[in-house]
């Protein structure tokens, strides 16, 4: 394996990362690095200054974050023939519009949950963001039908989907709805979608639990690889477990399964 791809493998979220390597033929490549980021130990910030997954190691050291960048950089090493990012053109755009809305859909959603971490969640910032999935979805029920492709737009779809409806089983703050199905009054979406998740790349990784190491111990012993590798030299020691960037309180954090 020659590279390293540190995320979380959180068994009901399809990872756009996971799904492209499947399908460009690199997965055999990679060896998963599982990261809890706001638990104990689990801190890449040695290697991405943002803490954020997913993050790619090559074998020479170099690192690619940002989700984007990381699928791209996979879908440039294709085995099989097979790229999910268009070459420059109309359908490039399309798709990259697509995975813009997708990635924008993410982060408004993490937005959205980032309020259940307060006392007293902001519905100001909830009421102004709902709308906006509202409409995204029902422009992704529009594409559902238009687009053809599986192309990096579709599988970016896929992620914010199982992303959202992940959330929303935890419960989003008020005035979201305490019930929502992104399915209700998308039936072309919800056909693709139960389509999609057939594929191998997808069906191979979605609602499969997680089986490798996934230790914190792992995880640095990983970096201190990436580390070594980037300055030529013996791995750094790996003893010293790195605390969070944040902890959660614990009346705010349903706990693992629910990083996101
Ligand atoms: N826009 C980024 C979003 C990445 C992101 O938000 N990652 C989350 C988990 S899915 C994360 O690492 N959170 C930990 C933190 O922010 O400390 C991308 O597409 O890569």
């Amino acid at each position: 394996m020659t590279m390293k791809l540190f995320y979380s493998p959180t068994h009901n979220f399809i990872h756009k990362s996971v799904v492209v390597a499947e399908e460009v033929g690199v997965w055999g490549q990679i060896e998963e690095v599982p990261v809890y980021p706001r638990e104990l130990g689990y801190s890449i910030a040695a290697i991405n200054p943002l803490a954020k997954v997913p993050t790619l190691a090559l074998e020479d050291g170099t690192v690619l974050f940002g989700s984007q960048t990381v699928t791209e950089y996979l879908d440039s090493i294709s085995v099989n023939g097979v790229r999910v990012y268009p070459a420059p053109g109309v359908e490039r755009w399309d798709a990259l519009t697509r995975l813009s809305r997708a990635d924008l859909f993410f982060d408004i959603v993490t937005r959205i949950i980032h309020e259940r971490l307060l006392d007293h969640p902001g519905e100001h910032i909830v009421a102004w963001h709902w709308p906006k999935l509202m409409r995204a979805l029902d422009e992704m029920e529009r594409d559902a039908s238009r687009v053809a492709a599986f192309d990096i737009g579709q599988i970016g779809t896929l992620q914010a989907l199982t992303f959202f409806e992940r959330q929303v089983e935890i419960g989003l703050p008020s005035p979201a709805p305490t019930h929502f199905n992104w399915r209700e009054g998308h039936p072309d979406l919800t056909g693709w979608f139960e389509r999609a998740i057939q594929r191998r790349s997808v069906a191979d990784h979605f609602k499969k639990p997680f089986d490798g190491a996934d230790s914190p111990e792992f995880c640095q012993a990983k970096i201190a690889e990436v580390l070594g590798a980037q300055s030529n030299e013996q791995a750094p020691d790996s003893s010293a477990l790195p605390t969070p960037d944040f902890v959660a309180p614990a009346s705010a954090s349903p706990g693992r399964a629910s990083q996101h």
